[in-house]
Formats: C-alpha cells, sequence, structure tokens
C-alpha cells in the first residue's frame, strides 16, 4: 500500500477537477483568499494532488461533510495522517478524534461542563476582567493586541474557570497553537509544533489531574462524573487536557480577528457602539468572516460520494471552514465584506454536526464581555502599524496587531 502524509494513495474518480496548490504552503496560510476562490470555483470537491486528498470549500459540500459523520469520520484523525494505519503523534482526543458511540458519552460529560448556565454563572467574573483589562488598555493608548488584549483576556479568566491553580500563560497559548498545527502535513510548522509539544506536553498533562483543580471549576465538574461513574478518572484527566488543547488559542484567534475586523472597519465599530444588541451578531460574523480555524480534516469511514461523486474509503478529506464561510453562493456578493448586523446563521466558524465547538458558548461569552467593554469605552480603534498573519495549517489568526484605542 503506497502512503502519503500517513494516509492511502488515492485514485480520485473521474470527473473530480485538480487543484494544483498546496493549501498548507505558508504564503498561502498568510493569504489564503485566492486558494479559497480557486477551491470553490472548480466544485464541490476538488482533488488535490500534492497530498493526494479531496478538499470540500463551498459551503453545500463542506457542511454535508461536517454534518456526515457516519460516512467522513474524526477516528482516523482530523489530520493528514489516518490513524488506522500509523501511529498518531500525541494520545488521541477522546471526544475530537472518535466517532459514536464512543464519542456520544464524552461529548455528553463536556457539553455539561460547558453548559448555557456554566457560562452565564461566569458572565459577571469575565465583565469585570473585561472592563479592568480595558481601562489598562486606554491608559496606555497604543498597545500590541495579540498579547495584551486577544492573549490576556482568555488567559485572565478561562484557565480560572477550569480552576487550574497554577498557570502558564505561555504554555497554554501555544500548546493549542501546536496541537492545530499537528494536524497539517509533515511541513516546518508541524515538525516544530511537535517538537515543541515534547516541552510543554509534561506541564499541560500535570495541570490535568484531580488534585491540581480547584473543586468549583469546569475541571471538577468533569471529574465529578467520573465519581458518577460515567466516565473512567483517566478520561476526566483526559478531557480537561481538550479543554487545554481547543480553549485557549482558539478563543485568543476570535478576539484577535474580531479587533483586526473592526480595525479595519469603523463604520461597523460604530454601527456597534450605537446599538450594543448588535456584540452577538457581530461576533458571529466575525466567526463567518475570519473563522479561527480555516481547516479541519475528516477520513471517508466507507465507500461514499460527495455531491454525486464516488469518494473511496480511507480518502482523507480537507474541510475548508474559510472557504465555505466566504462562499458567495451561501452569503451573497458582499461574502467579503464584514457586516455586523449580517446576522450569518449556518455560518461553520464552530464547525457543525455533533462535533461542532462544544466550548461555543464559553468562547461567546468571553468575546461578549470583551467586546461590550470596548464597546463602552472606546470611539475609534485604529491599526497603529501592520498586522501580521500567523501561519498555521488549522489556526487562522494574527501574530501581531498593534492597534491604537480613542477613548469615548
Ligand atoms: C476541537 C479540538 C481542537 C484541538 C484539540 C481538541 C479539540 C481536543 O479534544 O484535544
Amino acid at each position: 500500500m503506497e502512503l502519503i502524509e500517513g494516509h492511502r494513495v488515492i485514485v480520485p474518480a473521474k470527473g473530480i477537477p485538480t487543484l494544483d496548490i498546496d493549501p498548507f504552503d505558508e504564503a498561502v496560510l498568510a493569504d489564503p483568499f485566492e486558494y479559497f476562490d480557486a477551491l470553490r470555483g472548480l466544485g464541490p470537491v476538488v482533488y488535490v494532488p500534492r497530498y493526494s486528498m479531496l478538499a470540500v470549500g463551498q459551503y453545500g459540500s463542506t457542511h454535508g461533510v461536517f454534518t456526515d459523520h457516519a460516512h467522513f469520520v474524526s477516528s482516523r484523525g482530523v489530520g493528514l495522517n489516518d490513524f488506522k494505519i500509523g501511529t498518531p503523534w500525541r494520545p488521541p482526543s477522546i471526544i475530537l478524534e472518535v466517532d459514536p458511540p464512543d464519542h456520544t458519552k464524552t461529548r455528553r460529560v463536556m457539553a455539561r461542563a460547558l453548559s448555557p448556565k456554566v457560562v452565564k454563572d461566569l458572565a459577571q467574573t469575565f465583565a469585570t476582567a473585561a472592563e479592568a483589562l480595558v481601562d489598562e488598555v486606554l491608559a496606555k493608548g497604543r498597545v500590541e493586541s495579540v498579547t495584551e488584549i486577544a492573549e490576556r483576556f482568555p488567559l485572565s479568566v478561562f484557565p480560572q474557570a477550569v480552576g487550574l491553580r497554577e498557570v502558564h500563560d505561555r504554555y497554554l497559548v501555544d500548546y493549542g497553537n501546536c496541537v492545530f498545527n499537528a494536524m497539517g502535513p509533515d511541513n516546518r510548522l508541524r515538525r516544530e509544533a511537535i517538537d515543541y509539544t515534547r516541552e510543554i506536553a509534561p506541564w499541560i498533562m500535570a495541570a490535568c489531574a484531580r488534585d491540581r483543580l480547584t473543586p468549583d471549576g469546569i475541571g471538577a465538574a468533569i471529574y465529578a462524573d467520573a465519581d458518577a461513574g460515567e466516565i473512567t478518572e483517566g478520561e476526566a484527566a483526559m478531557l480537561v487536557r481538550s479543554l487545554l488543547s481547543a480553549g485557549v488559542d482558539t478563543t485568543v484567534s476570535g478576539i484577535g480577528n474580531a479587533l483586526f475586523c473592526f480595525a479595519e472597519n469603523p463604520v461597523e465599530w460604530d454601527k456597534l457602539r450605537a446599538d450594543p444588541s448588535l456584540i452577538k451578531p457581530a461576533f458571529e460574523e466575525v466567526l463567518r468572516y475570519s473563522f479561527p480555524v480555516h481547516t479541519f480534516g475528516r477520513t471517508a469511514g466507507v465507500d461514499t460520494e460527495i455531491s454525486g461523486h464516488p469518494v473511496e474509503e480511507g480518502t482523507k478529506i480537507l474541510a475548508v471552514i474559510g472557504a465555505a464561510n466566504r462562499d458567495p453562493e451561501k452569503w451573497g456578493a458582499d461574502a467579503d465584506q464584514f457586516r455586523v448586523d449580517r446576522r450569518p446563521v449556518g455560518q461553520i466558524g464552530f464547525g457543525a454536526g455533533i462535533h461542532g465547538c462544544v466550548g461555543q458558548n464559553i468562547a461567546r461569552g468571553e468575546t461578549a464581555a470583551i467586546l461590550t467593554a470596548l464597546a463602552a469605552k472606546v470611539k475609534r480603534i485604529e491599526f497603529d502599524g501592520a498586522p501580521v498573519w500567523r501561519p498555521s495549517n488549522a489556526i487562522h489568526a494574527l501574530d501581531c496587531l498593534p492597534l491604537r484605542f480613542v477613548p469615548a
């Protein structure tokens, strides 16, 4: 059996068009929009010879792959490696990299630990932290907003919400970035991520232990389900690892991207300030327009099809969230415009289907808190230097965002 990137080499069905580019080339990652247009323009599904896999980027086929978990499985990995063939780079996540029925149980535990009620109870803490941070930002006037807002705000509330007693800010942000980079091909980004994880992982795993967590946090709620017999203690530790994998760098990216959107679109900031009821819909538009995760993978678990094109068992499929969220067929001719009042129902920034982001309530809660505090106190958000996008195999976020904040 011939392999590439740890999965089987495929022969695409006749009629599937070829997209002859490397979606993980650093130049493409830095500015992916031409690639997205090409991907959607060729059809509902394309063949990517560089990695001998398929990719979907039209809204319909991308949403279709995410919601058809029976045919497009997660248990064989959501990156390029097929876990049925090789050993995964880290012990697989027991919520991300599984299918029903295994997934059903862990998903239930995590959904309960991250329920709307849990997030509602955190809202005041989030609001207080956000207001204090915005006051500090305004006192400085100009800040590098990735470090000083997008990272600082989640780091000031999320580890505490989980119940971490000891916080290593850098490791918490970087671990997520590494996990997402590891979903890509064997390129520089993935190799460096896996190397760096050797340093970080012991700290992360130790932080997931029951006796390291406060008794009142999200982590403790997961361990309580181990006491109830729903999962084992080992599984509880793995689910806390999932919180730390998927719960920090993603919200950092979402908040950074939100700031970018408003610096780029001052009229939209004015609209938000004039009508704070737009804060929630505006974040949905941030997720659509500036998707913190650009790509997730799936594997065809059986012989199947995408939009009428046959797909062989074992085929890896890139589901390109960024392309689907900008599809003019779905969003209209102004799909490439950021509009706070669009109310983009169906945007797939959090994915879709049974694996859709289980932390989306808390992500929305964090973002609403920071945007609410900013809207109350900041008249204008202006670029104060060139934004720099971060090359990542799966995350779409900024490395550097110098901004000036004009007080209201
Ligand atoms: C959605 C996501 C991303 C990365 C890691 C995980 C989940 C996890 O469960 O570890």
